[in-house]
């Protein structure tokens, strides 16, 4: 198993949309123990493939409480089957977006069908977090982000702070770059 960087906003990696996944072989079945290693170190209680890098309908959710024993889902090209007219409203995280959080309003219920590790398909019925999480990780397989379901001007200002925080960032690395080379030349 291995832990991966979670890509974060404004990396525009996060607004491809995913290919589905064709066969279930070795490949498909790291993916998900790396996912799952990522977002329990994060710590989440989902993942898409693309937060890592990695553009393949592939999801995975675990909405166990903390001390609880772990109850890990995968999801493979995972696509809601239907959506009640009743909409919800939840206070709503993402890890590509640290430390943001708001109000987003979906379906309140949704039934959504995808295939399992062993390539079973499966259709169920989702309500409350279960539902706006499973939500929130489909609109990531199809490059939509939560903040595309908040206010213009709440999603431009967050985006602005997190373009600012990349070209300070890239600036800091550069930096050090600059002064290792400089530490080998003399
Ligand atoms: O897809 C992601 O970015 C993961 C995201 C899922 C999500 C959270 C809340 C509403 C909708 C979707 C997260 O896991 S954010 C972190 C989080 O919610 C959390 C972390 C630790 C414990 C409990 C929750
Ligand atoms: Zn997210």
């Amino acid at each position: 198993m291995a832990r991966h960087d979670i890509i974060t906003l404004p990396d525009k990696r996060l607004r491809l949309v995913s290919e589905p996944v064709k066969r279930i072989d070795a490949g498909i079945r790291k993916l998900v123990e790396d996912m799952f290693e990522t977002m329990y170190a994060a710590p989440g209680i989902g993942l898409a493939g693309i937060q890592i890098g990695v553009a393949k309908r592939v999801v995975v959710m675990d909405l166990s409480k903390k001390d609880d024993e772990h109850k890990p889902l995968v999801l493979i090209n995972p696509e809601i089957t239907w959506s009640s007219q009743e909409q919800a409203s939840y206070e709503e995280g993402c890890l590509s977006i640290p430390d943001y959080y708001e109000e987003v309003e979906r379906p309140e219920r949704v039934k959504v069908r995808y295939l399992d590790l062993d390539g079973k398909a499966h259709e169920i019925e989702a309500g409350g977090l279960f539902a706006t999480c499973v939500q929130h990780e489909i609109d990531h397989t199809n490059g939509v982000l939560f903040i595309d379901h908040i206010s213009r001007l709440k999603r431009d200002r967050v985006t602005k702070k997190f373009i600012k925080a990349a070209k300070t960032a890239d600036k800091t690395t550069s930096k050090t770059t600059d002064k290792t080379a400089k530490k080998v030349e003399a």
